[in-house]
């Protein structure tokens, strides 16, 4: 029998306490940093630290002790399956990067799916103290007040955030933001794409894209953006576990944005 959304409901308390409590533990060590070893993963720009694996590990014994029989894909520890129908995806430290350089542009992200729906986001960053959630159906809030993407703002006028990493052609990123300051846009890169995604549901950018993201890193923030009356593109509709190119704005901006993708392109 497939889960119920009330089901999801009963999850929400359990993953807002839980994202606050590992926001805390987070704040902790970025208060420290002193304290933390650097290592790198796959280059030195894709940096871990014992704070992303604490964080992941606390967030992991909290959902486990409410919903033992829940599935859990972390950015650290990879995929447990579950057994319920629900499985959350989670970025313990999303912006990982910024947080070791001392910089506040992190967040936790938590998202809780069933099969390839997306039924609750929470994004927590505790530098600002703002927490987004939101439940499929049920809207999207920033610390529990209402929140909606900008529905006026066009690639001219507002601020568009652009994810970039070494995990796809150079080429790819410069020929986009080529394009978009030809067209008389802005870009702006804050290292957190979970919380740029955030900042698209509350209005405060036009729109997002990145040409590859992980899950863990924009799930939650998806589900916000589409309870905040915005757009996004079917994100690794194929493979959750691959990631790929994230696409999210206002929905009269998507027909523009999408145009300026593909011209960017670099040929096949
Ligand atoms: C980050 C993403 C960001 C991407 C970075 C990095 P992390 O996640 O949020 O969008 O551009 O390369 O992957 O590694 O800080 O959790």
């Amino acid at each position: 029998m497939p889960p119920s959304p009330t089901d999801a409901g009963l999850r929400f308390d359990t993953a807002r306490e839980a994202v606050l409590e590992a926001g805390a533990l987070a704040l902790s060590y970025f208060n420290d940093l002193g304290s933390l070893a650097i290592e790198a993963k796959t280059n030195a720009q894709d940096v871990v630290s014992i704070a992303d694996r604490e964080v992941e590990k606390l967030l992991r014994a909290r959902i486990a002790d409410a919903f033992p029989d829940d599935g859990f894909l972390g950015e650290e520890f990879g995929l447990t399956e579950g057994a319920s129908g629900f499985t959350w995806v989670v970025d313990p430290i999303d912006g990982t990067s910024p947080f070791l350089h001392g910089m506040t542009s992190w967040c936790i992200s938590v998202a809780l799916m069933s099969g390839r729906k997306t039924l609750l986001g929470l994004i927590y960053a505790p530098c600002a103290d703002e927490l987004f959630t939101a439940e499929k159906g049920a809207g999207a809030f920033l610390n529990g007040r209402p929140i909606r993407v900008e529905p006026l703002r066009d690639l001219r006028s507002g601020l568009l955030g652009v994810g970039a990493n070494l995990r796809v052609p150079p080429r790819l990123i410069s020929g986009f933001i080529h394009r978009l300051l030809e067209s008389g846009g802005m870009f702006i890169r804050n290292g957190s794409g979970a919380l740029a995604l955030a900042d698209v549901a509350c209005g405060r950018l036009a729109g997002y894209y990145e040409p590859h993201i992980n899950a863990w890193d924009c799930m939650a923030g998806l589900c916000l953006i589409r309870e905040a009356g915005g757009w996004t593109n079917d994100f690794a509709a194929d493979d959750l576990l691959a990631g790929g190119p994230v696409i999210a704005c206002a929905p009269r901006l998507r027909a523009e944005l999408a145009a300026l993708i593909a011209s960017a392109e670099p040929a096949a």
